[in-house]
Formats: C-alpha cells, sequence, structure tokens
C-alpha cells in the first residue's frame, strides 16, 4: 500500500523538484522510500550534517530558480538546519525544509519535557522562514505543499517548512491521482513579474536620461529575475557605470569596460571610489544592507537614487529613494530600456576607464608577489588562469569573498559565483559545492574558504568523495582566524586571544584530512609549488583539495589594509548605523 511518503514525493516530482539533501531518521524513512521508488526522476543526496542539506539547497536554489529542497529528522536535525534556513531567508532563496516531527498524539510527552527529541519546532523555524506548516494530517498535506512552492516563489523569494508528524508520513494513501496534482506556476522563483506602474517607470527613465554619471548597483534580484541582458541593454545604452553587491557578482561580465566591480568594504576599490562619484545611483534588486551602502554611507545625501525590487516593502528603508520602483528587476530594466534614448558620456566613460585601469595594476602587482607564505592576491590569480566557462565558483564567509571579489572577473553573465552573503556563516562553500553541482552537472566546482571556515565543513569531503564531484577546494590556509586575529589587534591593543588554530607543535593538515576522506590532498607552502598543486586538482577526476599557507596578516579589507600599514591602535569600532540619518534623495538639478 502506498503511504504519505509516496505522495510527499510524487507532489516533489510533479512541481519539478529532482534532488532532495539531507539525513534521515525514523520520522522520515517514509519520504527516502517514496523517493526510492521514484528514482531516477527525483533522487536523494545523503549529507554529513544537517547544516550542508540547508546549505546546498540554497546553492542549488540559486543556480537553478527552483526551490532547494532539504529534509531533516525531528529535533537536532531542525535545531542544524537554522544555519541554512537563515541564510537562504536573508539572501531571499527559495527553499523548501521537510521535517519530521512526533507523532501527533505524543504531543503531550513533549510538553511534558519526555517525548523524545521534542522541541517546539514551528516556533523556531518561524523565526527563519516565510512560512512554517504544521501539517494536521495526510488529507491536509497536498494542500500544504503545494502552498509551500507557493509561498517559496511568489513575491519575495524565501525558505518555507513543512512540519510533518511521524504518523501522519507514515499513514496509508489511497494513490489518488488527484492528491499529486501540482500547480506548476510555482515550479520556480520568479512566479510572478510584477511590472512597476507607467508613471513611476517614466520618471525613473526621465532621471536616467539626465544623470551625467549614471551608476546601477545590482544586485542578487538581477540574478534571480534573470535580467542580465535587460541590465547590459540599459546600461550600455547610456554609458552607466555598473557596480554589484557579492549576491549580484556576475550581473554583467566584469570583463566589461561598463563593469566596476563588487562595492563592499572588501570589495574592489574603483567600485567604491565610483560608486561615491555617481549623480544618479540604481540599486536594482539589491537591498542596500550594510556592507553595499559603506556602512550607509552609500548613497551620499547629494545623491539622486532610484531603487527597484520585487519586495516594496524594502523601498525607502535607510533613505527615501528619488523614484521607486515596485517589481521584477527583468520587466523593469525591459521598459526603461525602451523609454531612454541612446546618449553617450565620453567623461564618464573615461573616468571609469582611469579608476578601473589603476586599480587593476595595483591588484596585479600584488598578484605578482613571491613572498612566502603567499599572498592570497596571488593564489587568486593563479586559480583564475585555471578557470573554464562554466565554472562555478563558492565563497565562504570571511576575507575569501574579498579575495575572490578582487581578484577573479566574473567572465560573463549570469551566476557562476556563490557568496554566503545573507547570514555570513562560516563553513558555507564545502557544503553549498554540493547543492551547485547537483544544479550544473557538468560543470567543475571550484571553493575557497579560509582554514578556519573549512575546518566547519571538513566533513563534508567524504560527501564529495562518495559522489564523485568535481570539486577543487582551496584553503586560504592562514593558522588563524585571520579576519578576527586583525580586528583584536586593531582595536583591542594588539590582543591575540582565541584567533590562532595551531601552534608550533600541532598543525592541522587538510592535504592529509582529504586524502584520508577519499578526495585527492595538495598542499603548497612556497609560490613554486602552488602552480603545480593546483593543476594536479584540477586534473583530478574526483573531487580535490588544495591548502595553500598564506600570510596571516594579508587582508582584502580597505580600513584593514590602510590601518595595518600605519601600524596604529584604533578606538573599538562600535556601531555606526545610529549616526546615520535617514535621508530624502534629492532630484537631479535642471
Ligand atoms: C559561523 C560563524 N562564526 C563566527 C563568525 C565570525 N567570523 C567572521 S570571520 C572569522 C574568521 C574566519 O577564519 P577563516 O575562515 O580562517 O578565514 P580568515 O579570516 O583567516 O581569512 C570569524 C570567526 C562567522 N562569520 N560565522
Ligand atoms: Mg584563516
Amino acid at each position: 500500500m502506498p503511504h504519505a511518503g509516496d505522495l510527499l514525493a510524487e507532489l516533489l516530482v510533479r512541481h519539478g523538484t529532482e534532488v532532495v539533501f539531507g539525513q534521515p531518521g525514523g520520522q522520515t524513512a517514509a519520504l527516502y522510500d517514496g523517493i526510492h521508488r521514484r528514482t531516477p526522476r527525483i533522487r536523494h543526496v545523503l549529507v554529513r550534517d544537517e547544516r550542508s542539506a540547508g546549505y546546498a539547497a540554497d546553492a542549488y536554489a540559486r543556480l537553478t530558480g527552483r526551490p532547494g529542497l532539504c529534509d531533516v529528522t525531528v529535533g537536532p536535525g531542525t535545531t542544524k538546519l537554522a544555519d541554512g534556513l537563515a541564510e537562504s531567508y536573508n539572501a531571499s532563496v527559495p527553499v523548501i525544509a521537510l521535517v519530521g516531527e512526533l507523532p501527533r498524539d505524543w504531543e503531550v510527552l513533549r510538553h511534558k519535557g519526555v517525548g523524545s527529541q521534542g522541541l517546539d519546532q514551528v516556533r523556531l523555524l518561524s523565526a527563519l522562514t516565510k512560512q512554517t506548516f504544521a501539517v494536521p494530517s495526510l488529507e491536509a498535506l497536498p494542500g500544504l505543499v503545494r502552498s509551500a512552492y507557493r509561498w517559496a516563489t511568489s513575491g519575495r523569494p524565501a525558505p518555507v517548512a513543512l512540519v510533518i508528524p511521524h504518523d501522519v508520513l507514515d499513514a496509508d494513501w489511497d494513490g489518488a491521482e488527484e492528491d499529486a496534482a501540482a500547480d506548476e506556476r510555482y515550479a520556480s522563483a520568479p512566479a510572478f513579474r510584477p511590472v512597476p506602474s507607467g508613471a513611476d517607470i517614466e520618471a525613473a527613465a526621465e532621471l536616467l536620461r539626465r544623470a551625467e554619471r549614471p551608476a546601477i548597483v545590482a544586485g542578487g534580484g538581477v540574478h534571480g529575475s534573470g535580467a542580465w541582458a535587460e541590465l547590459e541593454a540599459l546600461a550600455t545604452r547610456i554609458d552607466a557605470l555598473v557596480v554589484t553587491s557579492f549576491s549580484g557578482k556576475g550581473s554583467i561580465a566584469e570583463t566589461s569596460p561598463l563593469a566596476g566591480g563588487v562595492v563592499n568594504p572588501l570589495g574592489r576599490e574603483e567600485a567604491v571610489e565610483l560608486a561615491g562619484r555617481a549623480d544618479l545611483l540604481f540599486w536594482c534588486g539589491c537591498k542596500v544592507g550594510q556592507n553595499t551602502s559603506l556602512n550607509w554611507t552609500l548613497p551620499g545625501p547629494e545623491q539622486a537614487t532610484i531603487q527597484l525590487d520585487l519586495d516594496a516593502t524594502e523601498l525607502g528603508r535607510t533613505f527615501r529613494p528619488t523614484v521607486a520602483l515596485a517589481g521584477d528587476a527583468r520587466a523593469a530594466l525591459a521598459s526603461l530600456r525602451e523609454l531612454v534614448e541612446e546618449r553617450r558620456r565620453p567623461g564618464w566613460l573615461e573616468e571609469i576607464e582611469r579608476a578601473r585601469g589603476e586599480a587593476r595594476d595595483r591588484r596585479d602587482a600584488e598578484a605578482a608577489s613571491d613572498a612566502a607564505p603567499l599572498q592570497p592576491a596571488r593564489v587568486l590569480a593563479e586559480l583564475g588562469r585555471r578557470l573554464s566557462p562554466g565554472d562555478v565558483v563558492v565563497s565562504d564567509a570571511s576575507f575569501s569573498a574579498g579575495w575572490l571579489a578582487g581578484w577573479l572577473d566574473a567572465p560573463a553573465a549570469g551566476r557562476s559565483f556563490l557568496f554566503a552573503r545573507g547570514q555570513g556563516g562560516l563553513g558555507y562553500a564545502v557544503p553549498a559545492a554540493i547543492g551547485a553541482a547537483a544544479a550544473r552537472p557538468g560543470s567543475r566546482v571550484v571553493t575557497v574558504s579560509g582554514d578556519g571556515g573549512f575546518s566547519y565543513a571538513v566533513g563534508e569531503l567524504a560527501t564529495h568523495a562518495q559522489l564523485g564531484l568535481r570539486t577543487v577546494n582551496l584553503v586560504l590556509n592562514n593558522g588563524s582566524l585571520g579576519w578576527l586575529k586583525i580586528w583584536e589587534r586593531l582595536f583591542f591593543d594588539g590582543l591575540r586571544q582565541s584567533v590562532d588554530l595551531e601552534t608550533e607543535a600541532v598543525v592541522p593538515g587538510f592535504a592529509a584530512a582529504a586524502s584520508g576522506l577519499g578526495c585527492a590532498g595538495f598542499a603548497a607552502a612556497q609560490p613554486d609549488e602552488l602552480g603545480g598543486a593546483l593543476d594536479a586538482a584540477f586534473a583530478s577526476e574526483g573531487p580535490a583539495v588544495v591548502d595553500v599557507r598564506c600570510d596571516p596578516w594579508a587582508t582584502p579589507v580597505h580600513g584593514y589594509r590602510r590601518r595595518l600599514a600605519e601600524g596604529g591602535v584604533y578606538a573599538r569600532p562600535g556601531t555606526v548605523y545610529g549616526s546615520r540619518p535617514w535621508h530624502r534623495s534629492p532630484d537631479l538639478p535642471g
């Protein structure tokens, strides 16, 4: 007799889901049975930690636009999933979590504190999702699965959780065809593409016509909307600079003369410089968070702004845009392109070209370093030479994001870089690579992590090996929590408390760990060892790890570089937001 696990798996298949990432428990075994019977229409990927299931689902969703599916068992499975859901929620990524629960008649035991593994999962998950549904019965299951896809993909994409009691998932299902019906409209995000009002579009077009130094700040929403061609067409028509958030990297090919790179305190210098000089900043599918706004200093009070977001509640959050556009990026950019006449801005183009050239020269000089331990700039430049079109690059949190943003160009428009910018949690890259590989089966996936971040996720190398993934996992190993080491030194008078990850006697070796877990492992301590280690890793059939010994004081954060060069001791930074007033962006003159 088929059971609710069959019904659930069938509903997933009918919604276009082809893979689910997770770790089983007794409460969810029926789902595994349902998936097993439908393989290869749908398959299950076993990860070593539920945190990884969330990150893998997140990466899969970012690369495909379809909801990423993950499953966990009741209690400890759910608490470990929190990291992934938080990342997806804050980065607006559609994910659906299937969560095991105690049987319904054990509820009373949970409340008494004796129902094994029970906790208030709905309350916990509600803080981490746009919507959490407790499934009360088998009869309610189909409607709530359809609702999960609907909530995940319509409006602002986000994670959704379905909490399914053990007895509901084990219950017999009569196999009625109509139960498994799906609404394919919600199989990928965005389910709908709302168009901003004609008057708002015209007002935005007028600003774009008049701007002398227009700049577009492209966020993850450009990728989510698939608005690459429309963005480039508009930018090219008016000679607009295009800078991006980390999540928006690749909104435009960074080889384009209009591309300024990632604007962020650890992004590209020219992006920061040029964005500050624009007379019009057009924020496009970007939530204008702390980092992309350079600690809320962008937009400046004298800069006119257009803000475009699918989620209207984002508009005007930290400043009042001159023009606000509520709608889909692709639709809005296409309309603007139609309305705005072609106009060259030679002075602005020259400024862009000069800033790009000067910053590139400085980066090239740093990348040419022969120092040992190695400069991460050199490592990234060497990595870049080995990447092929179609490769996916996944960054861990910490400095790796800045090294990637600065020293690797997005070679073409499209999403080929993934950053954990929702939460910035360490340990994202290696698990996310599992989801990236599922989303892009033919592609090589490259991860870049620090040794601290990599340590969170070492166990997942066994998953890479078991699946035979074509991954190259680069560890920028500075023997420490480098970010915090620098922070303590600068802001706490040279402090060095709990930031070192090794002693003279004990130095973790990630190449050896990799080979112990079924991957190829390579190490480079000297500049002349680096090329060979990378070549060997790229030539590997299966997953490889390259452990590179790096300068512990190297940092991509502009402010730290300056302070380290000055060698001073600084006041504790405290918070900056409270001191920045909410302001109204002006109109352009004339
Ligand atoms: C889960 C988590 N814990 C703590 C932090 C705070 N944090 C930010 S950067 C960092 C250091 C990370 O070290 P590593 O991965 O080796 O990178 P490095 O700074 O050395 O380049 C820490 C602890 C975080 N971002 N995420
Ligand atoms: Mg480190």
